[in-house]
């Protein structure tokens, strides 16, 4: 009787024992599980800044197009342009074959912000003809509408130069 009660006693201790034991068993793999699940997150947030600082994309101004490159002919021939409107993009290089197909006679592209002609953009050489030259120069960063004509001739030659 007396054995019977203390093994009923034991297998109550054991039982009492194992649940204790698991229960730290659990709260010790718990632990462990949000331990390791933090340092995953640390080292991710860790490796996002990582690659945030060294890898992520430089924004590029709008204002500024490289590489760009526009060709553009003019003729000058019996005192006029053969074009009234020319078109370039923002910030293009302007690579511009101006022809002067009158004999004796000097004409030049000159760009300017409007009519009024105030203030010089560009402005290549006079060249008197028969002539063909090459001007470059860099078109307005800003898109609208820009005056052109030919510095010996304000009146006769002139154009719409129009920046896109
Ligand atoms: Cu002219």
């Amino acid at each position: 009787m007396l054995n019977y009660l203390i093994s009923i006693f034991e297998i109550l201790n054991n039982v009492y024992y194992i649940s204790v034991l698991k229960s730290c068993m659990i709260n010790r793999i718990n632990h462990t599980a949000i331990l390791l699940a933090t340092i995953v997150a640390i080292t991710l947030m860790a490796g996002c800044t990582g690659n945030g600082g060294t890898g992520s994309p430089v924004p590029t101004p709008a204002s500024t197009v490289t590489g760009s490159v526009v060709s553009i002919t003019l003729t000058g021939q019996n005192m006029a342009f053969d074009a009234k409107t020319l078109t370039a993009p923002a910030g293009s290089t302007v690579v511009m074959t101006f022809a002067n197909k009158d004999t004796n006679i000097p004409h030049n592209f000159a760009l300017y912000t409007d009519t009024t002609a105030m203030t010089k953009i560009f402005a290549g050489d006079l060249v008197t003809g028969p002539k063909t030259v090459t001007y470059t120069f860099t078109a307005p960063s800003i898109p609208g509408n820009y005056f052109f004509r030919c510095d010996a001739h304000p009146q006769l030659m002139t154009g719409t130069f129009i920046v896109t």
